[in-house]
């Protein structure tokens, strides 16, 4: 496993080897998450990744959004992974040949020639363009870049909101833990425990020959992953057939949808005040996306907000059967902090945020270092173990955004300092424990590099 030789102290010299690893981890098209365990294109990442890219490339981060976008199914669905046709089969599991998507998702507008996963990760994308497109106005409208991926984008957020509905409340729910970037949160482990799970001897683990066993997911819950992801293959990824067992309504999801559409807002803007010749089909309208994303803020406020645990909650939509009110999830997971990245919460809801991000559960400028993905008192809690505790440079970047965006600029100014201070310590962890700072998991992992990158810029 290799390790950047020398921990950066000077912002320059973390500059640059957040630089590096971004170059090392670009394949010519868009970046690997990691070389050793990630080794195609994840959705979510490549947000993330473009968001520091813009800072060296404005082309390149460009570049590594319209290679995943050109992945994009005819229903609107941005695919969570990009398979790369010259990396052999057998280096991640599932593979192009567990999903089989040209295949299976024939019905629902799966690319023909490239092989893609049928589930999808967080809707990051329209935020990275925008934040991308205002790194280099001139070069994007050049390039006519926003023009581009305008509608790309709007057909995202559409198959989000027209197909993925399932609780019938105007919240989009995800139905697989890999969904909502958060594997193995203890959040899911009542949804998940209604799966029969795969037979183990059907597959084998890839994770667990580059990954030490006791920071990943247990056996039990990756062979509950597959079972989901086959059932939903074996119904041709089709939303409308799939029985989704698994349905939850996640906060982190919503959040970054909204701040999505408001960032949909502005690219409608810019687009049709460009005066390049031809039309964008749809016509942009920045004040119908600055409307969805008000009918999705009240829609997150009304069935996820918790007074009592002051954050929001995920609602398992399946309890109590298909078709009951679903319920909410009583486990305190980083996601429901996520909504601070949503402009105009009420105030009294950002305040509670404020407080639980500070109190016994998440620590920040107490015992933890950077926050924590779960409750640090909570029945599960693990420091090392992924999603169960550990720390995420991507999560911490965004409630240092939400914390300035509310104007607490000395609490962001603290934790941009501290993501800094690990991503460094840690040469570009995969996550951290949250008491310590040590790093987990892969090393010079491409969305802590860039994320970096972009608090120093
Ligand atoms: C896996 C690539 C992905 C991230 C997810 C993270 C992990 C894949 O890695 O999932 O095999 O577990 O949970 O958020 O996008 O970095």
């Amino acid at each position: 496993r290799s390790r950047t030789a020398h921990t950066p102290v000077t912002a320059a010299q973390l500059r640059r080897a957040a630089r590096r690893v971004l170059l090392r981890n670009w394949t010519g098209a868009s970046t690997v998450p990691s070389r050793a365990l990630y080794p195609h294109q994840w959705s979510w990442d490549s947000a993330f990744v473009a968001i520091g890219l813009r800072h060296l490339s404005a082309a390149r981060a460009q570049r590594e959004l319209e290679t995943l976008l050109a992945a994009q199914w005819g229903d609107g669905r941005v695919p969570h992974i990009v398979f790369n046709p010259s990396v052999p089969p057998g280096a991640y599991f599932p593979g192009p040949d567990f999903w089989r998507s040209p295949a299976a998702g024939a019905g629902t507008g799966a690319p023909a020639r490239t092989q893609t996963s049928g589930i999808v990760q967080p809707p990051v994308h329209a935020l990275a363009a925008w934040l991308v497109h205002r790194a280099d106005p001139a070069a994007s409208r050049r390039r006519g870049f926003l023009r581009r991926v305008y509608p790309k984008l709007v057909a995202w957020h559409r198959y989000l909101t027209d197909h993925r509905d399932l609780g019938g409340h105007g919240l989009v729910s995800v139905v697989h833990p890999w969904e909502p970037g958060m594997d193995n949160s203890p959040a899911w482990d009542v949804p998940l425990s209604r799966v029969e799970p795969a037979d183990p001897a059907s597959f084998h683990r890839a994770d667990l020959d580059h990954g030490a066993a006791a920071d990943r997911p247990t056996d039990l819950d990756y062979a509950r992953y597959v079972r989901l992801a086959s059932d939903y293959r074996d119904h041709g990824y089709r939303d409308g057939d799939a029985p989704h067992p698994f349905a939850v309504e996640d906060p982190g999801v919503n959040a970054l949808l909204i701040a999505s559409e408001h960032a949909l807002a502005e690219i409608a803007a810019e687009v049709a005040a460009d005066p390049a010749p031809g039309r964008t089909v749809p016509a942009p309208d920045p004040d119908a996306h600055r409307a969805r994303a008000a009918r999705l803020t009240g829609a997150l406020v009304a069935r996820l907000w918790d007074t009592r645990s002051g954050m929001f909650l995920c609602r398992d939509v399946r309890a109590g059967g298909h078709g009951g009110r679903g319920e909410p999830i009583r486990e305190r997971s980083v996601a429901g902090l996520v909504p601070l990245v949503v402009p105009g919460l009420p105030p009294e809801v950002v305040r509670a945020l404020l407080e639980t991000l500070g109190g016994a559960h998440f620590g920040l400028g107490g015992p933890v270092r950077l926050v924590p993905s779960y409750d640090l008192l909570g029945r599960a809690f693990d420091p090392r173990r992924y999603w169960r505790g550990p720390a995420w440079f991507n999560v911490n970047w965004l409630l240092e955004r939400g914390l300035r965006q509310y104007g607490h600029e000395a609490r962001a100014d603290s934790l941009r300092a501290a993501v800094l201070a690990h991503a460094a310590s840690s040469g570009f962890a995969e996550y951290v424990d949250p008491h310590t700072g040590a790093g987990h998991g892969a090393r010079e992992f491409s969305w802590t590099a860039a994320l970096a990158l972009d608090l120093l810029s």
